[in-house]
């Protein structure tokens, strides 16, 4: 049966980055190693996606908006291959900590780039340069209103600086003890757990200019030297490669 004609829509690169997104990374790598065809769109306004965010899969005439269900999707049209091989256990371990990484330490690194007065102009350039020049600053600062609100309402806001970083390194600490050794999370070939940890540390290892959280995780020799472990076997890399 032919595959689907598949095109991943991404949020594109920035900050020395060739994927900003850790979720379009994750897609990426896993399309990568399930050896699928496929076409990467980049959409620099995640308000343009179906929900509001990227990435999206276009795949034929269906469209398939978040990460987690385009790997569902991955998974059906190559009958199980997603999660082959892996156990129970390790599924449940494996959306555990990818849940860490997506629901927790994910706002901490928001926060680290967004709310961080030095770093901001950093995201008026990143992220608003399609705007025209005299209107950027001004719909930044809007988004950040909205980021620093989220922040807020998620609970992580409430904490001072160095309780932040607390949370930040018990998170990194759980994931080095969970990938120590040699190899990947389950197998000796990455899975899409890996993917998901690996595209989201290789955003914070590797982006320019580094934020606090980057100094943080520089701490946790293990879990880079795993990050780079994974994408140089996928083949997919979060930098932007010269
Ligand atoms: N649960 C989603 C999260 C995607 C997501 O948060 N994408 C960010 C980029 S890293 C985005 O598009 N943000 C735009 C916004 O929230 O307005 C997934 O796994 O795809």
């Amino acid at each position: 049966m032919s595959q689907p004609k598949l095109t991943l829509v991404t949020l594109g690169g920035a900050f020395g980055l060739q994927n900003v997104s850790p979720f379009c990374l994750k897609a990426e790598m896993l399309m990568k190693q399930l050896g699928l065809d496929y076409d990467i769109d980049v959409q620099p306004d995640p308000r343009e996606a179906p929900k509001g965010k990227l990435p999206y899969l276009i795949a034929d005439d269906r469209t398939i908006a978040d990460s987690e269900l385009i790997v569902e999707y991955l998974n059906d049209i190559t009958q199980g291959r997603v999660f082959d091989g892996l156990s129970a256990k390790d599924r449940a371990v494996g959306l555990a900590l990818t849940r860490l990484v997506d629901d927790h330490l994910y706002w901490i690194f928001v926060a680290s780039r967004w709310l961080d007065d030095e770093w901001f102009p950093n995201i008026v350039e990143g992220f608003f340069h399609i705007a025209p020049r005299p209107i950027r600053g001004f719909i930044a600062r809007q988004a950040r209103k909205e980021i620093t609100q989220t922040y807020h309402l998620q609970g992580l806001g409430r904490h001072t600086q160095a309780e932040q970083e607390g949370f930040a390194r018990r998170d990194l600490q759980a994931l080095q003890d969970a990938v120590h050794g040699d190899g990947f999370l389950f197998a000796d070939e990455p899975c899409v757990y890996d993917f998901a940890l690996a595209s989201f540390m290789a955003g914070v290892f590797d982006q320019q200019p580094v934020t606090w959280m980057t100094h943080v995780a520089n701490e946790y020799g293990g879990l880079k030297e795993y990050t780079e472990r994974v994408q140089q076997q996928v083949g997919v890399f979060g930098r932007a490669i010269q």
